[in-house]
Order: C-alpha cells, then sequence, then structure tokens
C-alpha cells in the first residue's frame, strides 16, 4: 500500500480522507493556506505544510507549489479531494510526470468529461439513454431551428465547457431561440474561452438522480446505487438521499447498468458519479463527475462501502474486493449540508468564529465535519463546514433522526442554514418524496417563513445557553446583548413582506 499521501484539499473533505488514511496504515501530508493553519484536518494530518495566502488561486489551486511540496515529503499519492485541482487533467498529467499517483481516473477520462458535448456523444454510442438533440456543435442557426422543430419546444442550449448552471438558457419558441443561441455563445466564450455549444429538449421539472461507481484498474466495474440530489438551489445540493424516494430495484438495476456502461466506454476507473436527469419513468445521462462527491457517505452507509478507501486502493492497483452481487442496499440515508451562510438573508455568507460547538450524535447519525468550537471559518472558501448525516430502516426513520440531530446541533457565533434544513424537514412535499430541481424555488415563501421562526428560537437557544453556561464569563454581557439585537432584527423581518427575488 502506499505509505504516505499528501491531501490537496481543505475543510471536511480532507479530514474524511485523513481517516480513510489512518484505517490504511498510510500516513498524511496536509498543505494549509493561511486561513487554514489552526483548522481541524491541519490538526489530524500527520505533517502540514504551509502554501501560500488564502484565495485558492494562491494555494489550493497552485499545484506547483503543491506538487513541490509532495515532492519534499515524499509522498507516493496525491488525493485531491472535490472541487479545487480534482478535475483538472493538467495537475493529474504533472502527477504523472513525477511520478506521484493521482487519486482520481485516467487523464483521458478527465479530459473527456469535461467536455459535455463529447461527453453525451460517447455515451450515446455506447447505448447510454441521453436527452433527444443533437450531438453536434451547433454552427448555424437554421440547423437548431430545424433540429429544435424535430425534437419540440422548450429546448435547451448548453455551453460544451459548462458546468455548475452557467452557459445554459432555455428556448420555449422559435422565436426565443436565435437570440439564446447568442446569447449562450457568448457567455459561454467569456466564461470558458470556449464558444462550443448544442442543443438538446429541455425538461421542466427533472429530478436530480446520480449512480455512485466504483471501477479498479482491471476492468471490473460496479454501482453502488442512486441519490436523489434534487433539492438544491443555484445548483449547490442542500439535501440528498440515498435511495431516492422514487427508487425501484427494476429501476436502480436499469440505471445501474447504464451507470457501468459509462464507466466502461471510457475505460474509467477510481470512483466516479454518473448523473442522470429523471423524469416521468425515464432516465437520460447528463453529466459525469470524475472525482469523490460531497454526498459520497449517504451511500456508504446504505451500503457498508467505504468509498475513499476503495478509492485509495483502486489508485494502488488493488482489484475490488466486491462483485455487483455482494453489494446490497440497507436503509435510508440523508445528508444536510452544514453551511455558514444566512437562510433568512438571501444565503448571504456568514463565516467568523465558532464561539459555541456542541453536536449531535447518538443512533443514526454521521457527522463529517471540518470544524470545532474555537474555530475560525474563512470567508474566502465555500461556506460548507460539514455534513450532517442520519440513517434508518426507512426514510422515515431518516428523517425523524435528521429532525432530532437538528436539534441537538450548536454552531454559535456564526449563522448556519440549520434552520433552513429544519424547516425543509417538515415541508409536506419533502415529506412525501415529492421533489424535483425546482423544489427550493418553488417553496421559497413557505421556507423562508418557517425558517425565520427557528431562525427566532435558535437565537433565544443561544442566548439562554450562554446566560446559563457562561454566567460567568466576562464577555457574556456583550453576547447576550448582541443576540438580543439580532433577534430583534429577526422579528421585524415581516413576513407578509417578504418578496421573493426572480431566480435565474
Ligand atoms: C438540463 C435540465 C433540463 N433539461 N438539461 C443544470 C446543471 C447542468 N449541468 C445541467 N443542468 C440541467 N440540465 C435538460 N435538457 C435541467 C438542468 C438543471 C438541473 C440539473 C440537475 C440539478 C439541478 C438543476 C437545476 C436547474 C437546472
Amino acid at each position: 500500500m502506499f505509505k504516505k499521501i499528501l491531501i490537496a484539499n481543505r475543510g471536511e473533505i480532507a479530514v474524511r480522507i485523513i481517516r480513510a488514511c489512518k484505517e490504511l496504515d498510510i500516513k498524511t501530508v496536509a498543505v494549509y493556506s493561511e486561513a487554514d493553519e489552526h483548522s481541524l484536518y491541519t490538526a489530524l494530518a500527520d505533517e502540514c505544510y504551509s502554501i501560500g495566502e488564502a484565495p485558492a488561486s494562491k494555494s489550493y489551486l497552485n499545484y506547483e507549489k503543491i506538487l513541490k511540496i509532495a515532492e519534499k515529503a515524499g509522498v507516493d499519492a496525491i488525493h485531491p479531494g472535490y472541487g479545487f485541482l480534482s478535475e483538472n487533467s493538467k495537475f493529474a498529467e504533472e502527477c504523472d510526470n513525477r511520478n506521484i499517483e493521482f487519486i482520481g481516473p485516467p487523464i483521458r477520462a478527465i479530459e473527456l468529461m469535461g467536455s459535455k458535448i463529447n461527453a453525451k456523444k460517447t455515451m450515446k454510442k455506447a447505448g447510454v439513454p441521453v436527452l433527444p438533440g443533437r450531438e453536434e456543435p451547433i454552427e448555424d442557426e437554421q440547423e437548431a431551428i430545424k433540429i429544435a422543430k424535430e425534437i419540440g419546444y422548450p429546448v435547451i442550449i448548453k455551453a460544451s465547457a459548462g458546468g455548475g448552471g452557467i452557459g445554459m438558457s432555455v428556448a420555449n419558441d422559435e422565436s426565443e431561440l436565435v437570440d439564446t443561441i447568442q446569447s449562450t455563445k457568448s457567455i459561454a466564450q467569456s466564461a470558458f474561452g470556449d464558444s462550443t455549444i448544442f442543443i438538446e429538449k429541455y425538461l421542466e421539472k427533472p429530478r436530480h438522480i446520480e449512480i455512485q461507481i466504483l471501477a479498479d484498474k482491471h476492468g471490473n466495474v460496479i454501482h453502488l446505487g442512486d441519490r436523489e440530489c434534487s433539492i438544491q438551489r443555484r445548483h449547490q445540493k442542500v439535501i440528498e438521499e440515498a435511495p431516492s424516494p422514487i427508487m425501484t430495484p427494476e429501476l436502480r438495476e436499469k440505471m445501474g447498468e447504464a451507470a457501468k456502461i459509462a464507466a466502461k466506454c471510457i475505460d474509467y476507473y477510481s470512483a466516479g458519479t454518473v448523473e442522470f436527469l429523471y423524469n416521468a419513468g425515464e432516465f437520460y445521462f447528463l453529466e459525469m463527475n470524475t472525482r469523490v462527491q460531497v454526498e459520497h457517505p449517504i451511500t456508504e452507509i446504505i451500503t457498508g462501502v467505504d468509498i475513499v478507501k476503495e478509492q485509495i486502493k483502486i489508485a494502488y492497483g488493488n482489484k475490488l474486493p466486491y462483485e455487483q452481487k455482494d453489494i446490497t442496499f440497507n436503509g435510508h440515508a440523508i445528508e444536510c449540508r452544514i453551511n455558514a451562510e444566512d437562510s433568512v438573508n438571501d444565503f448571504i455568507p456568514s463565516p467568523g468564529k465558532i464561539k459555541h460547538y456542541r453536536s449531535p450524535g447518538g443512533p443514526g447519525v454521521r457527522l463529517d465535519s471540518g470544524v470545532y468550537g474555537g474555530a475560525e471559518i474563512p470567508p474566502y472558501y465555500d461556506s460548507m463546514v460539514a455534513k450532517l448525516i442520519t440513517f434508518g430502516k426507512n426514510r422515515e426513520e431518516a428523517i425523524v433522526r435528521m429532525r432530532r440531530a437538528l436539534s441537538e446541533y450548536m454552531v454559535f457565533g456564526i449563522i448556519s442554514n440549520i434552520p433552513f434544513h429544519k424547516s425543509v424537514l417538515e415541508e409536506q412535499d419533502f415529506l412525501d418524496g415529492n421533489l424535483s430541481t425546482h423544489y427550493i424555488v418553488e417553496h421559497e415563501k413557505v421556507l423562508h417563513d418557517k425558517t425565520l421562526d427557528y431562525a427566532v428560537e435558535i437565537a433565544y437557544e443561544e442566548k439562554r445557553f450562554i446566560e446559563k453556561v457562561f454566567r460567568d464569563d466576562k464577555k457574556t454581557v456583550a453576547l447576550v446583548g448582541g443576540l438580543s439585537a439580532y433577534i430583534t432584527t429577526l422579528k421585524n423581518k415581516d413576513k407578509k413582506q417578504y418578496c421573493p427575488k426572480e431566480n435565474e
């Protein structure tokens, strides 16, 4: 096995990778920016190296520097986590040049899946269902008008280099199409330096369902079932669950087989996710993520497979220790992404110091966190600070446990989205499993109002907590004063006047 691995990431995923390494008896090397010196992951790693200033472009994206440290520390491999360098084929290549194993898929697979149009073309050829459209770049408008007539409106124009929802636009009829083509093309050029666009049928209210796969370097591919990821806001997932509330053994078999074909047709290895849009009993390939994902724990829970450990073993060259028939699906798991953000104030980030912290626990609770009481959440990176995962024998039990765990969880000193999660966890369409990618927008008003109520409740709780537990602390008076003022602002927010902004 590898002796030493460098983790080219930060926060909770760095902690997650360190945990996997410890269980595999592998030494860990953390790299940190100026903002992360006193982070949880730097405390848990065996060695730590500073890589520069706080902005990601000067630290976590600076791969020359990271590679220099990798060589100096004498690591055998680098785990990129998610985000940052994880889907950067140039970085994977540079690792290769230095004889350092990139813990991820083949360079060719990263490149191919980075181009949405090539990914779709490859998948269609292999027999994976794709949305009606044309797997060639749009060259002239007349051609696009003709295709749109064939597949029917609405259609969507997408940038081939796109991602995260940037560079895509819907046309509802022919009069909108020409403008849509031109604007998407120019956005694609300015955002990605690649104006390649393509057209396909637009699904109005799909679900986002994805399949986790694992593949080794010996041609073995298995799938680990599905995740429902429809609850998202501006292309950031907020709550995920496994399995999807609509899943049946038959559908899982079909989607799982399609995902395995997707992996095989590009000679994939490592962990990966095949994303599908699901609508009215049918599913269509959307994208493939060539990295470990934020929401991997819910799959780990219902399958019992440690995805990060398997990813490391695969990179080393081990054969998969499972065949498809060994994988069974037990119970239900839900993940709430805990973000440092103000859910009643347009979800603006709320970095700062966590003054008091109490983590949830007990039956059916897993907390993958990058923070601790006293930790400083820097403003430079993603606002996600932890993932609260609960599981039970069925969806109902997982939900009850999530509500209970959210009520135990205190992240005081900053504003978190815990009140938002509490409001979703009691909303009827959520409880009925009645979800689509439009869920949050469609329930904006009711969620906002309930979130506001929970925010007030939590602020009172924090105030009582400080008064009781820290009554001898000199800072208590100031803290309580600040909280009282905050409660007043929350209460002054007139729910009736809440006016949702145009969304996208
Ligand atoms: C779509 C779609 C509906 N129809 N394509 C959003 C991210 C980008 N990677 C692809 N996306 C979508 N493509 C067709 N033909 C709806 C979305 C979409 C979406 C997809 C998954 C999860 C959340 C989403 C939110 C808005 C739109």
